[in-house]
C-alpha cells in the first residue's frame, strides 16, 4: 500500500518521506517502487510532461539507438506482454508514449509536481533533512532527496557572440518546443554532429529550402539498419521475456541479444587489423561496409590498429559522399573510433549529396558571429532563418551542479565537484547525508541499457531506505575513504581504453565543454561486476556508509 506509514522513517512534520527530483525513466520508477514500499513521495519535475529525455528531445529524428524489446522495463511481466513495439529502434513519440502509459498504469500523476524545477537543495544537520526550494517559489522537507535527473539533461550550447541579434528562431534539439518548429522550405542551419545532429540531419533535409551543416567534428556514425517489428519477432521475444531480462540483468551492459534486436557485427577478438593485408581490408569493406571499421579485434585497444580502422571508415565515407572536398571535411581525423558513443544514423553521409545541403568545415571556417540574418564565419554570411543547436550537455554531473545543492557545513556540490565528479558507486556523495542518485558519477552510467539498469539501481536503493526506516536510523552518508577507493577503481578500469584517450574529447570525459574538469567517471568494469559489488556491500550491512 502506498503513501502508508512506514517505520521509522515517516515524520508528519515532513512534506515527504522522500523527494524525487526528476520524472525520466528513474524518477517514475523510483516513485512507484519507494511508494509501493510505503515511503511518502514526491517528485519534482522541471518540464510539462514525464518521460525526461524523451520528454524533451523530441527534434525530428529522435530516435533510440538500444532495440525497443530491450529498451524497456521488465518489472511487470503484464506490462510487457501488453505492450507493442513498431520498430527494432523506437522513435522519441512511441517511447514518450510508452512512459506516459507507464505513469497511468500504475498511478503514479498524482505524487509528481510538473512544471516544478529545483533550484536549491539543502541540508539540515540539525535534523538530517533536505529543503527543497523549486523554481517556483515552494519550499518543501523531506527525510530523503533521490537525484533521478539524468546524466544527459543539462544542456550545453556555446555562447556565440551575436546570438541575442538573430531575427530568426534559435532551438535546440534538447529543448524542442512540445508545439513544435516551423520548418518546412525555410532556411535552416545546424550546429553539432554528435548523436542528435546525425538524426536530426536527414530529417531536416528533406524539409527544409536549405539546410547549413556546421561541424566542428566530423562524427562516426553507422548506418542503424532500422526497420518494423514483425509481429513474429515481437511474439518470439515475449515467448521468452522471463529468461531474456535475466540475461539483461545479469550481463555487463544489460542487453540479451534478442533476435527482435538488431545484430551489429561486433569485434572478433581473434581478428587483427595490424596484421591484415591490403585484399583482406578490402574484402571486409566489400562485406560489411562502415561496419568493416568495427570488426577488428585490437582496433578497441591499440591506436595504431584504431588508426587503420578509422582508415576503412573514411573509404566508406569517400565511397558515399559524391563531392570530394565535403567527403574529405566528413571524415574523421583527429580522434579514435570507440572514444564516442558510437552514432547510428538513416542516411546520414547520403544526405550531404542533395543539391538543398552544404556543409561548412569550422576547422577550415571558422564562426566569427551571429548577425541577424544569420552566422557570418570567415568566409562570409549563411543566410538563416532557423539555427539549432544540437551541441550536447554538461553530462553526468551537469544536472546536480546546476542545482545549489549544499549538504553538510554548507559545503556545494559545485564546488566539490570543480575537479570532476566523485561518488560512491553513483550512490551518494561523501558531505551530502541521506541523499541517493540514480544512476549516479562512477556507476556504469549510460553504458548499460537504462530501463534494466535503473530497475537494479532502484531496488538497490529502495532496498537500503527500507533497511534504514525498518532500523530507526535517520542519517546516512558515504565515508570519505570509501567514495576515494572507488574513484580509484573507476580510474583504474578506464587506463588503456579508447575513452580515455589523449586524443579523446566527449562528453563522457567533460571534454566537450570548455573550462570543464576532464574526468572519465564511468565505471567501466560492466553492470554484473557493479552490482556484485552493490550486493555485497548491502549485505555487509552497507560499509562504505556511516548510518545513525
Ligand atoms: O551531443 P554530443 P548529442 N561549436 O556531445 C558539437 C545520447 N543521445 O546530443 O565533437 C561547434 O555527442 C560537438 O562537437 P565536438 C547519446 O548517449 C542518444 O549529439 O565537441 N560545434 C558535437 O559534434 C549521445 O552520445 C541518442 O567538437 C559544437 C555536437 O555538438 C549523447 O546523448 C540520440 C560546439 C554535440 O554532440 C549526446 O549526444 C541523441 C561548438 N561550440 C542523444 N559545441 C540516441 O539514442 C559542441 N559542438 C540515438
Amino acid at each position: 500500500m502506498r503513501g502508508e506509514a512506514i517505520v521509522g522513517s515517516t515524520n508528519s512534520t515532513l512534506d515527504a518521506d522522500i523527494v524525487i527530483v526528476g520524472a525520466g525513466m528513474s524518477g517514475l520508477y523510483a516513485l512507484k517502487v519507494l511508494s509501493e514500499r510505503g515511503f511518502r513521495v514526491v517528485v519534482l519535475e522541471r518540464a510539462a510532461g514525464v518521460g525526461g529525455t524523451w520528454y524533451w528531445n523530441r527534434y525530428p529524428g529522435a530516435r533510440c539507438d538500444i532495440p525497443s524489446l530491450e529498451y524497456s522495463f521488465g518489472f511487470d511481466p503484464e506490462l510487457e506482454q501488453e505492450w507493442d513495439w513498431t520498430e527494432h529502434f523506437a522513435g522519441q513519440p512511441e517511447i514518450e508514449r510508452y512512459l506516459n502509459h507507464i505513469a497511468d498504469r500504475y498511478d503514479l500523476r498524482r505524487d509528481i509536481r510538473l512544471e516544478t524545477g529545483v533550484a536549491a537543495a539543502t541540508f539540515d544537520e540539525a535534523t538530517d533533512t533536505w529543503v527543497i526550494d523549486t523554481e517556483t517559489g515552494e519550499q518543501l522537507r523531506a527525510r530523503y532527496c533521490v537525484m533521478a535527473t539524468g546524466g544527459l539533461s543539462a544542456p550545453h550550447r556555446p555562447d556565440w557572440p551575436g546570438l541575442d541579434t538573430f531575427a530568426g528562431e534559435v532551438v535546440q534539439t534538447s529543448l524542442w518546443p512540445e508545439d513544435g518548429v516551423e520548418l518546412e522550405g525555410r532556411r535552416i542551419g545546424i550546429v553539432g554532429n554528435g548523436s542528435s545532429g546525425v538524426q536530426a540531419i536527414p530529417e531536416l533535409a528533406q524539409v527544409a529550402g536549405h539546410l547549413t551543416v556546421f561541424q566542428r567534428t566530423a562524427a562516426f556514425t553507422w548506418p542503424s539498419q532500422n526497420k518494423p517489428l514483425t509481429d513474429e519477432e515481437q511474439a518470439e521475444v515475449k515467448a521468452r521475456y522471463r529468461e531474456l531480462r535475466a540475461q539483461q540483468y545479469a550481463s555487463p551492459l544489460a542487453t540479451a541479444n534478442t533476435s527482435g534486436a538488431v545484430i551489429f557485427t561486433v569485434a572478433d577478438p581473434d581478428r587483427h587489423i595490424l596484421s591484415s593485408t591490403p585484399e583482406e581490408r578490402e574484402a571486409a569493406l566489400d562485406e560489411h561496409g562502415f561496419s568493416a571499421s568495427r570488426i577488428w579485434g585490437d582496433a578497441a585497444k591499440d591506436l595504431d590498429a584504431n588508426e587503420m580502422a578509422v582508415e576503412l571508415f573514411r573509404e566508406m565515407v569517400r565511397r558515399t559522399v559524391h563531392d570530394p572536398e565535403v567527403a574529405d571535411s566528413l571524415c574523421p581525423k583527429d580522434y579514435p573510433i570507440g572514444c564516442k558513443r558510437p552514432v547510428l544514423d538513416n542516411g546520414y553521409f547520403e544526405t550531404f549529396n542533395r543539391p538543398n545541403v552544404s556543409l561548412v568545415d569550422l576547422g577550415k571556417d571558422p564562426v566569427v558571429e551571429v548577425v541577424p540574418d544569420g552566422v557570418r564565419t570567415m568566409k562570409g554570411v549563411v543566410e538563416l532563418d532557423v539555427l539549432i543547436f544540437a551541441t550536447g550537455f554538461d553530462a553526468v554531473s551537469g544536472a546536480l551542479t546546476r542545482i545549489e545543492l549544499r549538504g553538510r557545513d554548507g559545503r556545494l556540490l559545485r564546488d566539490d565537484w570543480a575537479d570532476g565528479p566523485r561518488a560512491f558507486m553513483g550512490f551518494g556523495v561523501a558531505g551530502y547525508p541521506n541523499m541517493f542518485m540514480i544512476i549516479g558519477p562512477g556507476s556504469v552510467g549510460v553504458l548499460a541499457t537504462y530501463p534494466p539498469h535503473i530497475e537494479l539501481q532502484v531496488g538497490w536503493i529502495a532496498d537500503f531506505l527500507g533497511h534504514l526506516a525498518a532500523n530507526g536510523h535517520t542519517h546516512v552518508e558515504v565515508e570519505p575513504a570509501a567514495q576515494d577507493e572507488w574513484c580509484a577503481e573507476v580510474e583504474a578500469a578506464a587506463q588503456g581504453s579508447m575513452f580515455t584517450a589523449p586524443t579523446c574529447n566527449s562528453w563522457y570525459n567533460g571534454g566537450n565543454i570548455d573550462g570543464k574538469a576532464r574526468v572519465f567517471p564511468i565505471y567501466l568494469g560492466g553492470l554484473d561486476r557493479f552490482m556484485a559489488r552493490a550486493r555485497s556491500i548491502a549485505a555487509s550491512g552497507y560499509e562504505g556508509f556511516t548510518i545513525r
